[in-house]
């Protein structure tokens, strides 16, 4: 049966990736800041939980989701950074950009990924309501930045 990302935690210790010596960049959109903060902690706490460093671990915050991208691009091509993790989050009944930004910063996110050959996570929410995004961020359906970390870990061990 497949493992879900969700099951990483309770992989044996023999089967996760040594991530001691790798290197992290955390971009956090300042936009929906209760959610992103929340985003934020459950990804860096995976990491250490997972054997990362934390001066291994660097954040940079950007003004918005659309920002992402170019945040990701300047953590990327910072040769010593082995994956970037993008947090955000695009609320749908909030904004009639919604379309726009997450478009944008999926496309965006991918680019990055692919010219610099390196895992670029895309952990960006877009729900219905905030209460939804709260739901998906420490809430009753877990925390995506802990799933954003963890699909990075894996991309890693790829
Ligand atoms: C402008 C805007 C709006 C209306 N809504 C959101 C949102 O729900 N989530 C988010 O992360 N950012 C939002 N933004 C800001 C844009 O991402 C961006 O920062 C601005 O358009 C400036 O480029």
């Amino acid at each position: 049966m497949a493992t879900s990302l969700k099951s990483l935690s309770e992989y044996s210790s023999k089967n996760i990736l040594d991530i001691s010596a790798k290197k992290f960049a955390i971009v956090v959109s300042e936009w929906n800041e209760e959610v992103t903060e929340a985003l934020y902690s459950g990804a860096y706490q995976t990491l250490l939980q997972h054997g990362a460093k934390k001066e291994n671990i660097i954040r940079k915050n950007v003004p918005g989701s659309f920002e992402l991208s170019l945040g990701a691009q300047w953590c990327a091509q910072d040769e010593d950074i082995d994956a970037v993790i993008c947090l955000g989050c695009v609320i749908q009944g909030e904004t009639r950009h919604f379309d726009f930004i997450c478009d944008a910063v999926a496309h965006g996110i991918t680019n990055v990924s692919l010219k610099y050959n390196k895992p670029v996570i895309f952990g960006v929410l877009t729900p219905n309501t905030q209460q939804q995004a709260l739901d998906r961020a420490g809430g009753k359906h877990g925390n995506k930045g802990d799933e954003a970390a963890i699909t990075a870990i894996k991309m890693l061990g790829f």
